[in-house]
């Protein structure tokens, strides 16, 4: 979990018993959003989900792999397919469940489905429909850092689709040009909805824009955790000590439709066969293997803990009540006077 100081403390000083800790937390993380969001499609089939459900199976190893290294006070905008960044943040998988069921302890309390609800507590930003338009939101939380010289990061997730929008353009040059603290990921699972990469791009990768923006592009394997975590470890380093933006391209692939009522017959089943066959959990359980891990026992016993609280989260919020329909006028509007600001009378009227 991105705001837990072991893992951190794991990612700064990787000695031999903080690096298994550490990789055998990420191999859990990746783990728990596998079957998070396994049990969230089927729910969905159950009728159980308030709103849609954009999958993100296969993509595991981005949000788990550019989510560790973060520190609290950190900042992260998710796409609308992010529903790991969630867990990776620490929100309670009880509440997040009960955000996507519309419950009363949900997110934001019953009143928006998974694609808006955020959690400012975590550092999460929730997203907006209009795609790319989180980035330049991320570009101003990176601005605060550096005007009030704190020493965080924002983290902006996107997907190649979005990566052809304006915002994300204006969003990356502003960035380029402040020098901000502000890692860019590109989630590029060569699908914006229906439409295939090469309809949408006349390049092969992203990554090659940061370049005219003024900053390094990367592009990794979305599918092996393990290059994901050293790539971001570096990037996230370098700019939270002031190294300014970074682009970081994983490759990847969307397994299911682009939300659970589209059956992608457009695209071919062979490719995603050949994509399955690089599905990051096995790849990652290769590396553990190598490491010296009875990888047998440990799948077992983590799948035996993943379901465990995947189970907990659907109880909790099976049994949380739908909020008041007197509760839907309250938490609109930001307070007049925010406790905390100058001047502020600490929300006191
Ligand atoms: C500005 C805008 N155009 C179109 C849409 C409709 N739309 C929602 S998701 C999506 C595909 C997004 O693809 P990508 O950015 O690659 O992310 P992915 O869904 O593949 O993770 C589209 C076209 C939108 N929400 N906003």
């Amino acid at each position: 979990m991105a705001a837990d100081s072991e893992n951190t403390a794991a990612a700064a000083a990787p000695d031999a018993g903080a690096r298994v800790e550490f990789d055998l937390h990420l191999y859990y993380q990746m783990k728990l959003i596998r079957a998070f969001e396994d049990r969230v499609s089927r729910l969905h089939r159950q009728n159980k989900i308030l709103g849609g459900v954009y999958s993100g199976a296969g993509q595991e190893a981005i949000v788990t792999g550019t989510c560790a290294p973060l520190l609290p006070g950190d900042f992260v905008a998710p796409l609308h397919r992010d529903l790991g960044v969630f867990l990776m943040m620490g929100v309670d998988p009880g509440r997040l469940m009960s955000q996507l069921m519309g419950k009363e302890s949900g997110l934001s309390r019953g009143k928006d489905s998974f694609l808006h609800g955020g959690d400012l507590e975590h550092g999460i930003f929730g997203s907006t429909s209009m795609l790319g338009s989180s980035l330049p939101i991320a570009v101003g939380a990176a601005l605060k850092f550096q005007i009030k010289r704190e020493k965080h990061v924002a983290v902006a997730f996107f997907g190649e689709g979005a990566s052809s929008r304006g915002d994300v353009h204006e969003a990356m040059n502003f960035a380029g040009v402040r020098k901000l603290p502000v890692i860019f990921v590109c989630e590029n699972n060569r699908f914006a909805y229906s439409t295939p990469l090469e309809k949408q791009m006349a390049i092969e990768d992203v990554a090659s824009r940061a370049e005219a923006y003024g900053f390094k592009g990367h592009v990794v394997s979305g599918n092996d955790l393990l290059e994901v975590v050293q790539l971001s470890e570096r990037a996230i380093h370098r700019t939270r000590e002031g190294g300014g933006p970074v682009l970081i391209e994983c490759k990847t692939y969307r397994y299911r439709g682009h939300s659970e009522h589209d059956p992608a017959l457009y695209r071919d089943k062979e490719e995603l066969v050949e994509w399955q066959s690089r599905d990051p959990i096995p790849r990652y359980e290769f590396y553990l293997e190598k490491r010296g891990h009875d990888v047998r026992h440990l799948r077992e016993s983590i799948d035996e803990r993943t379901q465990k609280v995947v189970q907990g989260a659907v109880d909790f919020a099976e049994n949380d009540p739908l909020p008041e329909a007197r509760e839907a006028l309250e938490d609109l509007y930001a307070p007049a006077n925010p406790p905390g600001l100058p001047g502020s009378s600490n929300g006191k009227p």
